[in-house]
């Protein structure tokens, strides 16, 4: 598997409206983008850090992946997102590892993205995404 950078760093939040100020005024950063993954049950919002981006992401559904981690844990990190070129063959080769996969193909993910989950208990305990942009995919 090639892994050519963090692509980004998702950060369980309450609010994004009480969140955004934060990463704005006190960090600097410029929020570019904010958008609704439905199927996720998540509302992102994301600012670039360099070649990565942090990505704050708000539930929409208490049933969801973001609306229970934030009922059991609070807010806080929660999950790294690497690029790489392919994720399916990524998949495959971390599945033939015995890595347990969350996603066994990839899924379409916030700003366009191929990405795919791998379980936190085989991960060392990180929620690790994998993502691909197809717009720059090298076959
Ligand atoms: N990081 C590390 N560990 C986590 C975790 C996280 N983000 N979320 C859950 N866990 C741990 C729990 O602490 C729990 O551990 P224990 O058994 O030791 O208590 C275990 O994983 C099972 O957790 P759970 O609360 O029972 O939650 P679920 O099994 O229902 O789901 C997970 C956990 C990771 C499989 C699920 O959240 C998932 O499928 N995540 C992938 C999709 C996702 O996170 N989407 C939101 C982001 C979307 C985006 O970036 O656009």
């Amino acid at each position: 598997m090639e892994i050519t950078h963090i692509e980004h760093i998702g950060i369980a939040v309450k609010s994004l409206e009480t969140a955004i100020p934060f990463y704005e005024n006190v960090l600097g950063l410029k929020c570019y983008n904010v958008e609704e993954v439905v199927d996720q049950k998540v509302k992102t919002a994301f600012f670039k850090v360099g070649q990565t981006k942090i990505e704050l992401l708000e539930s929409t559904d208490p049933e969801g992946a973001i609306g229970k981690f934030i009922e059991k844990k609070g807010e806080g990190l929660h999950h790294i997102a690497y690029a790489a070129n392919d994720v399916q063959t990524s998949l495959n080769e971390v599945s033939a590892k015995g890595v347990q996969l969350i996603d066994k193909a990839p899924r379409k993910g916030a700003e366009g993205l191929n990405i795919a989950f791998l379980h936190p208990k085989s991960t060392c305990g990180v929620l690790t995404e994998l993502c691909e942009d197809p717009s720059k995919k090298q076959v």
